[in-house]
């Protein structure tokens, strides 16, 4: 009974991702060269962002586990049995299995751009529980998804740990909010209040900047290893040769819209091709490559809303660095 996934990742003819490479050239065009965070995470950027999340500096795992472990009789009352719990992500191997003992799903769906990592993650944590159906689709859960017909008569539970909202700007974040609440409300859009579609949300809190800036820049270098990885992905997948060892990390706290930003610093003037278009660095430029943002309770509720979906309940852990909040449609 393993685990079989279906691909839906669009690819140019010489195999590279469509939305890479173009998400990839424009950003290197514009005045702020940016990239959109989802493309750090490729099998080798999704290894080494479960590496970040065993630093010490990095709280927001070990604080969202908390509550986790401590929540399961609420998540019991609350979400009940008999649900497909529909994860945007690979799923942990340590947050999943928590939220699924808890409640006693009926299927497991998740919903992943990096199609081994996926695979693998659903065979581990088909052997945790052998009975669950496991569903993995291969897709980027940016857009609305068709979820694999067993589950389609069954209620909901959308899964998005990990504070992976905060990647995102307002906008993008209530549109993905959205497509999520669409992804989990087919099938079931005449049924009942009791089956409306629910979702079990992660989101990061604002606190002590230096706290903040010391779990995006751990003194082991691993989160700055995550950020150049996107460096040397690009020239993989794109044929570069960016030199990535002018490239210096540097996470940045941004008051005005409270988030932390990763920068890549070129420690040099550099020049550099990708899929044939030239680009150059001034010394000290800057490739923007990640937002985190951090929620207040206000904000993280008028969020939710804005996408569309109700709070019912919010934990936060014991030292009040992170909160998990279930919402309904
Ligand atoms: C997985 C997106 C939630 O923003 O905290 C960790 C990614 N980047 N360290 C986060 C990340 C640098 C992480 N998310």
């Amino acid at each position: 009974n393993k685990a079989q996934g279906i691909a839906l990742v669009e690819r140019d003819a010489d195999g590279v991702d469509r939305a890479f490479r173009k998400d990839v050239l424009e950003g290197m065009r514009g005045e702020q060269k940016a990239i959109p965070a989802r493309w750090l995470y490729d099998d080798a950027g999704s290894q080494l962002f479960e590496d970040i999340t065993e630093v010490p500096e990095y709280y927001p795992t070990r604080s969202e586990t908390e509550i986790l472990e401590s929540q399961s009789r609420d998540f019991a009352d609350l979400i009940g049995s008999g649900r497909a719990v529909v994860e945007f992500g690979s799923g942990s191997s340590v947050k999943t299995p928590l939220l699924l003992s808890a409640i006693e799903p009926a299927a497991y769906v998740p919903l992943d751009i990096a199609g081994d990592f996926l695979r693998a993650a659903a065979d581990q944590l088909q052997g945790k529980f052998p009975n669950l159906p496991i569903y993995p689709v291969e897709a980027d859960f940016m857009r609305r998804v068709e979820l694999p017909a067993e589950v389609s008569d069954m209620p909901k539970l959308g899964f998005f740990p990990g504070s992976t909202i905060g990647n995102m700007i307002a906008s993008s974040a209530v549109d993905l909010l959205r497509s999520m609440r669409a992804t989990l409300l087919e099938g079931q859009e005449h049924s009942g209040d009791r089956t409306a579609p629910m979702l079990l949300i992660g989101m990061d809190l604002v606190k002590d900047v230096e706290v903040l800036k010391a779990a995006y820049d751990d003194a082991a270098g691993v989160t700055a290893e995550f950020n150049r990885n996107v460096a040397r992905r690009m020239n993989r997948e794109l044929d570069g040769d960016i030199p990535v060892d002018a490239l210096r990390h540097e996470a940045r706290w941004n008051d005005e819209v409270a988030r932390i930003e990763m920068h890549l610093v070129a420690t040099r003037e550099i020049a550099f091709t990708l899929s044939g278009e030239r680009f150059t660095m001034l010394e000290g430029e800057t490739i923007h490559t990640e937002n985190s943002h951090k929620f207040t309770e206000r904000s993280s509720n008028l969020l939710l809303m804005s996408g569309g979906w109700s709070p019912v309940k919010r934990w936060t852990d014991s030292e009040d660095r992170f909160s998990l909040i279930l919402a309904r449609s």
